[in-house]
């Protein structure tokens, strides 16, 4: 993430459609941990050691893999207690380039209010970073940051000076009213409505189906215990 300095600040990675919404819903339903992977020959190399791997490229699963990127492929019972080894498109290269940042944690509409809760705790400045397609522009991530930026500013005092913020507020505030119908005519959600994936982005809309704040701590994602004082 080259514009930006990220250390000693919080980022909050988001890619609505779908893999901070699946990774959140893996973690909710009780994955020990995902581990992103940038190319699918990493992947390839967990599996060959024994690793359940999940990979999605143009958003469909990739051949040979456990799974791609569906939310509900992660809501599997058999996953419970796994270390899961995943590869996106986008949101995998986007998380591993903020490893270093001082902590880094997943967002999306389906932890909205325990994500800015979290946020709300914490002391230090947050970027909030839209994985976006192929390095171009998301309407849906946009949204979303807009929407939790509202929550940000509104309920916990956070101030901001950053004019990508105010656009994607700017955008929340104009789709919050209907935002499936806001996004009919994007272009990811179009991509995915002709893969027939309208289970997924359906359930990637909806708000606050999971408790988590997943972390990633430069290795893999998960919940990090928070350090109790005394
Ligand atoms: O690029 C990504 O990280 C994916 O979320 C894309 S898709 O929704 O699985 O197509």
């Amino acid at each position: 993430m080259p514009n930006y300095e990220i250390d000693g600040k919080i980022v909050v990675v988001i890619d609505v459609f779908r893999a901070t919404s699946a990774i959140i819903t893996g973690i909710q339903h009780g994955i020990k941990e995902i581990i992103p992977v940038k190319d699918i020959e990493d992947a390839l190399e967990y599996k060959a050691k024994g690793f359940i791997t999940a990979a999605e490229r143009k958003g469909e699963v990739v051949e040979g893999f456990d799974f791609g990127n569906s939310p509900f492929a992660f809501m599997d019972e058999n996953l419970k207690g796994q270390s899961v080894v995943l590869t996106t498109t986008n949101c995998t290269t986007a998380m591993l380039q903020v490893k270093h940042a001082n902590k880094t944690f997943l967002g999306a509409f389906v932890n909205i209010s325990a994500v800015a809760e979290r946020l709300g705790r914490e002391n230090d400045d947050v970027i909030l970073l839209c994985a976006g397609w192929k390095n171009k522009f998301s309407l849906e991530d946009a949204l979303f940051a807009g929407a939790l930026a509202e929550r940000l500013l509104n309920q916990y005092n956070f101030t901001t000076d950053c004019d990508s913020t105010l656009a994607a507020h700017t955008i929340y505030l104009a789709a919050k009213s209907d935002i499936p119908d806001y996004l009919k005519r994007s272009s990811h959600r179009i991509r995915l409505g002709h893969l027939h994936l309208e289970r997924d982005i359906e359930y990637c809309l909806k708000k606050d189906q999971a408790t988590v704040v997943p972390q990633f701590d430069g290795y893999s994602i998960k919940i990090v215990e928070v350090e109790v004082m005394g």
